[in-house]
């Protein structure tokens, strides 16, 4: 039944990198690098304890469901609950920093809460102690694709707005989803990056982070068919594997490759948790060269592996962009001023969003680093 989201279009070549890779500056100076996952919420979520706290605390429950968006008076101050797939991987701070540039503008909170790893099942009680507070929107990037949606559907019911952020799921739990790039290009891009790094042949490895993710499935999926396809047909997958976007398991599952493998000529990790983590052990690796590193991670977790030679490129997009978007669409919805069907709407500073068909917003553009552009780069 969810297969009309999850189903990615192969595409026909595209020149992505040149392009993305030329026009990338990124003027965002002060963007989260740093592993706090909320240095800059509303309200701090240094565990996920305290997180659950923020919320769960903050406002009485007694009024659950009953302050909604759909009637909140528009001087009053829209509360708005990010739950990202787990606050201790640093991608998702500059989405949230993307919504909270945009929230004094917008009479808008945004706080962060959410689980310390990523299990499929581990953002439900955050969805409903948002319910309980009678918030006015969540936006979630969610570890599962059906597993959150009786709660965040028991939220819409409730008059919150649901958004999803960073990757789709089951289109019964939220309005609208925004999805960083176009995720029909994404096998390309992925295959692209290997091509480079590995002249085009040999064994490679996929190590991916949680094996539920709606977004790393797909973009799994999608690197499979283009290789039965015959897309790139110097290059055989051999195996993949999750690191669970924990650093820890990633260096494992890492170390447990160039054992397995030993003519293994590349790890694509589309993970910005899962990648430096595999490039931290070939750095210190006699594989380091022989064994080439690609795939998807913040700039600033891979300056160093880029200088010291282990990676020469890789990719991504700029997440602060969603959260921007996010803030924008967030309000809205609530205003009115955007309904869930397909249109666009303009997002001051960045243009105009498509909503397509099939309600999602692509945010952004890929972007590719490599030692002449990274030094650019501050997110
Ligand atoms: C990981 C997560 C996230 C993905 C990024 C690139 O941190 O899996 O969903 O978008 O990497």
């Amino acid at each position: 039944m969810s297969g009309q989201w999850r189903k990615l279009g192969r595409l026909a070549i595209v020149a992505t990198f040149a392009l993305t890779a030329a026009s990338c500056g990124s003027d965002d100076e002060d963007s989260g690098a740093d592993t706090t996952a909320s240095s800059t919420t509303a309200a701090s979520s240094e565990s996920t304890t305290e997180a659950s706290t923020a919320v769960t605390t903050a406002a009485p429950s007694t009024e659950a469901g009953t302050d909604t968006s759909a009637d909140a008076p528009s001087g009053e101050t829209l509360r708005v609950v990010y739950i990202p797939k787990d606050t201790s991987n640093a991608y998702f701070n500059p989405i949230l920093e993307g919504m909270q540039q945009e929230a004094a503008a917008l009479n808008m909170e945004v706080t962060e809460v959410g689980p310390a790893s990523a299990e499929a099942s581990s953002q439900i009680e955050f969805i409903d102690a948002a319910i309980q507070q009678g918030v006015d929107a969540i936006a979630i990037s969610p570890n599962d694709p059906e597993t959150v949606v009786p709660s965040l559907k028991r939220a819409m019911d409730a008059g919150i707005t649901v958004i999803a952020v960073n990757s789709d799921m089951n289109p019964e739990g939220r309005q609208i989803a925004i999805l960083p790039v176009d995720f029909s290009k994404m096998s390309e891009f992925l295959l692209k990056l290997t091509t480079d790094v590995t002249g085009g042949s040999g064994d490679f490895a996929i190590l991916s982070a949680t094996v539920n993710a709606p977004d790393q499935s797909a973009w799994i999926e999608g690197v499979n068919e283009a290789l039965d396809a015959g897309d790139a047909p110097g290059l055989k997958l051999v195996d993949t594997v999750f690191g669970d976007d924990d650093p820890d398991k990633s260096a494992a599952e890492t170390e447990a490759l160039l054992t397995s493998y030993p003519d293994l000529k590349a790890i694509l990790a589309p993970t910005a948790a899962g990648l430096p983590a595999v490039a931290q052990v070939l750095s210190n690796s006699s594989q380091k060269g022989t064994v080439q590193v690609t795939g998807l991670a913040l700039p600033n977790s891979m300056k160093a592996f880029v200088e010291d030679g282990t990676v020469t490129q890789f990719g991504l997009w700029d997440p602060k962009t969603e959260g921007i978007v996010a803030a924008h669409l967030i309000a809205g919805l609530i205003d009115g001023s955007i309904v869930a069907e397909a249109g666009s709407f303009d997002v001051p500073g960045l243009g105009t969003r498509e909503i397509n068909a099939d309600t999602q917003i692509i945010a952004d553009e890929f972007l590719v680093f490599n030692k002449d552009n990274i030094a650019d780069f501050d997110f």
